[in-house]
């Protein structure tokens, strides 16, 4: 009998600690309804690029947009069911990567990507090349991943991509016009970026030097949405357009949020982003990279009745964060670059 239980015991714990992994990978599909309404998006400052200067009013119907941007373990089964799917990684031959981080070639394309390098063989499940064990990155959000992959896999789950303005309502957490989702001083521990001079310095002060997982850091704003700023940028349903000329720029769509290596200052970097709620650019369809991801969301009846301004629809479990330490952002955490 003891024997039973000496050999028994370890295989238990297993299955327990794999069903929480479970139940919390699928926690990371739950999503926020969001009664939408009038808004301002972008912002007043006058150094404001890619048209994110001035701020003007939106109008947005009640969505769905899901509260993590989509995991590495939530694209795995849509790939295990759409087993001829190939992504666009696949299809391309290769993706773009930080830094030269495998020993596979490097394919000879031009990019404008400060301190990214196209290299072969890179794709979903396989972010940095060869070496990264996609079981240790389930619940990172899923990159190598371009707009036509972004979409279909939202199509799959019956939903689509947000639209910039969605994406921008969500970020904003129903506050007005500031800053960042959370209000107008960066704080530290709530993003993950890149501190100190791109691309040699990264002083880590957030504790990541790439990515994170989607719940790395609390909520952003009172919406309850994670990792909206910072990560990686993600894609939008909306054609891109960068001057005041009514024409959208063909098959360039607009991305949102900030990445690992983008900074807060813009300082260090050539596109001079500044990671804040109203940065934007855009990119083709067919563009993959290892700082681009998404969440997908949903059109909602307009006669949806709200008590709040939104809800949050919970997949099973809890929410249960990776550390404590995160749930407190003090004020001695500031970044003082
Ligand atoms: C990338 O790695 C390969 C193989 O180690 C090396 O030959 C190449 O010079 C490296 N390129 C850069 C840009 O570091
Ligand atoms: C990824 O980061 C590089 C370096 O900053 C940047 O050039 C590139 O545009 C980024 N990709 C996306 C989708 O933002
Ligand atoms: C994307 O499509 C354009 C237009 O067809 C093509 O010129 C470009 O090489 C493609 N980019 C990638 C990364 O495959
Ligand atoms: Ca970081």
């Amino acid at each position: 009998m003891m024997w039973m239980i000496i050999f028994l015991l370890p295989i238990l714990i297993r299955c327990q600690n794999t069903d929480d992994l479970v139940d919390k990978l699928r926690h990371f599909e739950s999503f926020i309804e969001l009664q939408g309404g009038y808004f301002e998006m972008g912002i007043n400052d006058v150094n404001g690029i890619n048209m994110e200067y001035p701020a003007k009013k939106a109008y947005v119907q009640p969505f769905r947009i899901y509260q993590y941007p989509v995991t590495v373990a939530a694209f795995r089964r849509y790939t295990q069911d759409k087993t001829r799917y190939r992504t666009q990684a696949e299809v391309n031959g290769f993706s773009f990567v930080f830094e030269n981080s495998t020993n596979k070639a490097i394919v000879n394309i031009a990019t404008e990507d400060e301190g990214f390098v196209a290299i072969q063989n890179i794709r979903w499940n396989r972010p940095e090349g060869e070496i990264t064990d996609i079981n240790d990155r389930l619940s990172y959000p899923v990159v190598h991943v371009s707009w036509n992959d972004a979409q279909a896999y939202c199509t799959w789950k019956g939903m689509r991509l947000p639209t910039e303005i969605e994406w921008e309502y969500a970020a904003r957490g129903g506050l007005h016009l500031t800053t960042y989702p959370w209000g107008d001083s960066w704080e530290l521990k709530r993003a993950n970026l890149w501190q100190g001079k791109f691309p040699l310095e990264n002083q880590l002060r957030d504790g990541f030097y790439r990515l994170s997982s989607v719940d790395a850091f609390p909520a952003q704003n009172n919406y309850e949405i994670y990792d909206m700023l910072g990560n990686t940028w993600e894609w939008t349903m909306t054609k891109y357009q960068d001057d005041n000329s009514q024409n959208a720029i063909s098959e360039k769509y607009t991305v949102k949020g900030g990445s690992f290596v983008d900074t807060r200052d813009g300082d260090s970097k050539i596109d001079h982003i500044q990671v804040r709620t109203s940065a934007r650019k855009g990119f083709p369809s067919n563009y993959t990279a290892e700082n681009l991801s998404f969440r997908c969301a949903q059109s909602m009846n307009d006669e949806t009745e709200f008590d709040n301004d939104y809800r949050v629809v919970r997949l099973r479990p809890p929410i249960r964060h990776t550390s404590d330490v995160s749930h407190k952002y003090k004020n001695d955490d500031k970044d003082e670059l």
